[in-house]
């Protein structure tokens, strides 16, 4: 596997060349040409060696028409193929006519192929398992509904059941329910009620209701069936002890905004056979969690929206990955707001880096933090700039690994705020009582940007935009940002890169291919250009490749073993055994709102042995959690190899 085939040097010279002079002669004859000619100068400029070994180059990937879909969430597979799940795609249309996309696209071939899609997946939280599965859980039950385009009052309705005696109670969609103000409200779904459950408590017996929620709707249009407190609702048709039994609760019944609901499907996408494996269902449905990696290999998922759009309270769960199921984690209570930034740590503690996006209380849960799964303390990490700015920032555990060092990047501020920054800040977890220290400024302040690690531990930061959702910044009606920089942790400043031709907010992501080019996809702008009208989803994708490929020869890995252990050392033969300065084991990404907890960087202790390099795996676990990696050999200019793919056992 190569990198794309670029024109050579030479012919990129004579086609500037020849294109200068062809430009020169348009210019003095037909001058609205010179807008055109410019862009020629532009494109011969960033095209040149002496540019490109310093910024990279960028180029557009055809996508067949068939192909183009809104890519929503990314992962690198250990095929080597790239999943570009879109689900519904943020597409209400899509979504009622149970349309729902993934594609694959293997660079390798420059193949596209279509992958059937069960549910709803869009929104889901996703990470890999150590079988090199991805774990793709959640995803959307319901689509929003705005205020305006509410008629009827609408509510979730708790019913319950207090008979221990007859059984789960089923109820049909359209069941009505009427509240004390005379008024009707109609279930919008089927919905069936456990039956309660008797308890001993000591000599007393305890009865537990059943219940289950559903969305009921205000039989009348208009405010006059609002309720804005709590009440109890009765049942229709039901008498005597029936009716006492079977009720209706439910906090409010009103007009406002109903945000989009959780599913409680879950997956495992087996990468051999390219096809989504159901598993046992969630305890919650979720809308937008994070999928983090335990040391034991078992996944946690954290926060999210529940099936009626409200923010789950602190709930998190468990997927035993040995049993392909879900179990209630009531141990690990706590409230992060949706897609938290979840890194694993050599300890085995997940930090909380801050990042986030789109929705969560304000004041709760949003604090930096160690969180350590075996006791659910946590540890505040405190000294982060801008600290309320952490929505739709990203974070990325530095290269190499080993350091335990988190890195922060833009963001704003919570929910549909004009305001963001460009702070970045590095928090150096090893130390006892670790804080975040401010980073090098980036360019301009950014949300949604992407952060990739490339081999040569440096991170490529592209896309991303001032503004909400692309939109007004600071009296510009558009904020997109084409300046993409490299983050170089040996002097902790950013080297300016090639700019993207494709701007990239709300629903865009980065990942590093195999080759160690990176491939950006999507873009969801609330508006168009003009501000006014809605946006349309960007289904555009580029390649950037990093200045080390226009370095010269790449180091080659000739052989070496498919799987190692943790704490072993290995051997891969390689003739350019001399000039390797570093190795590294590079986890793929799975990213989707710029939230990807999985990619990271293990630095391999390298010796020299006749023919090749032994290379030493680390032991711990948080540091290296099993899996499929890409080994990187890096030359002694920074030229990595083609990524070798390599399973931690
Ligand atoms: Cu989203």
């Amino acid at each position: 596997m190569s990198p794309r085939p670029r024109p050579t040097v030479a012919r990129r010279l004579l086609s500037g060349f020849v294109t200068l002079v062809v430009l020169t002669v348009l210019a003095v004859v037909n001058r609205p040409m010179v807008v055109f000619g410019a862009e020629k100068l532009h494109e011969f400029q960033i095209s040149r060696p002496s540019y490109t070994q310093k910024h990279g180059y960028w180029s557009r990937l055809p996508v067949p028409a068939d192909f183009r879909v809104n890519a929503i969430h990314a992962a690198l597979l250990h095929t080597g193929k790239v999943l570009i799940i879109a689900g519904s795609g943020n597409n209400r249309e899509n979504f009622e006519a149970g349309t729902f996309r993934t594609v694959l696209y293997d660079p390798a071939q420059d193949e596209f192929t279509e992958v059937p899609t069960p549910t709803d997946v869009f929104c889901a939280g996703h990470t890999f398992l150590a079988n090199g599965n991805l774990l793709v859980a959640g995803g959307t039950k319901s689509y929003e509904v705005l205020e305006k385009d509410i008629a009827n009052a609408a509510g979730v309705m708790k019913i319950k059941n207090e008979s221990a005696v007859d059984g789960p109670r089923f109820f049909p969609k359209g069941t009505r329910l009427t509240g004390k103000n005379g008024f009707a409200y109609l279930t919008r779904a089927d919905v069936t009620v456990p039956a309660a459950v008797t308890m001993k408590h000591g000599d007393e017996v305890m009865t537990h209701a059943g219940e289950a929620e559903v969305w009921v709707d205000a039989e009348l249009a208009g405010d006059t069936a609002n309720v804005h407190g709590p009440a109890q609702y009765a049942l229709a048709g039901l008498t005597g002890d029936d009716r006492r039994n079977h009720y209706g609760l439910a906090d409010k019944i009103t007009r406002e905004k109903q945000e989009y609901g959780g599913d409680n499907t879950s997956y495992e996408f087996d990468p051999n056979t390219e096809r989504y494996i159901r598993t046992g269902n969630m305890v919650k449905p979720r809308w937008y969690p994070t999928l983090a990696e335990t040391p034991n290999g078992d996944i946690l998922a954290v926060s999210g929206l529940d099936g009626f759009g409200r923010m789950l309270p602190g709930n998190n769960e468990r997927y035993l990955a040995g049993q392909r199921r879900w179990v209630d984690a009531p141990e690990l209570k706590r409230v992060f707001p949706t897609y938290p930034g979840l890194h694993l740590m050599q300890d085995g503690r997940l930090f909380f880096s801050g990042s986030n996006s789109g929705y969560g209380s304000d004041t709760e849960g949003r604090t930096p933090g160690l969180w350590d799964l075996t006791n659910n303390r946590f540890q505040t990490v405190a000294g982060l700039p801008d600290a309320r700015m952490t929505e739709t920032s990203s974070s990325v555990l530095l290269a190499p690994a080993q350091d335990q060092k988190v890195m922060i990047f833009g963001g704003g501020e919570v929910g549909e705020s004009p305001v963001s920054t460009a702070r970045t800040a590095i928090a150096d977890l090893d130390e006892p009582k670790p804080t975040y220290r401010p980073g090098p400024n980036l360019p301009e302040p950014a949300r949604y940007l992407s952060t990739v690690l490339l081999p040569d531990d440096t991170v490529l930061t592209t896309g991303g935009s001032s503004g909400y959702r692309g939109g007004e910044y600071q009296g510009k009606t558009r904020s997109d940002l084409f300046n993409a920089q490299i983050y170089q942790p040996a002097s902790n400043s950013f080297a300016r890169a090639a700019d993207s031709t494709i701007g990239r907010n709300y629903h865009s992501e980065a990942i590093l291919l195999p080759d160690g080019r990176v491939i950006t996809m999507g873009s969801d702008p609330l508006y168009d250009p003009s501000g006014k009208n809605p946006g349309t989803f960007e289904q555009r994708i580029e390649v950037y490749s990093p200045p080390y490929l226009f370095k010269g020869d790449r180091p080659t890995v000739a052989d070496g073993p498919a799987a190692v252990q943790r704490g072993t050392t290995v051997t891969f033969t390689t003739a350019d055994a001399g000039r390797i300065r570093a190795a590294r084991l590079m986890r793929p990404s799975a990213v989707t709102h710029v939230t990807d907890v999985d990619q990271r960087s293990v630095a391999l202790d390298i010796t020299p042995v006749p023919g090749g390099l032994a290379l030493s795996v680390p032991k711990a676990k948080g540091l290296v959690p099993s899996g499929w990696y890409l080994l990187y050999l890096v030359d002694d200019k920074g030229v990595p190899s083609v990524g070798r793919w390599v399973q931690v056992l």
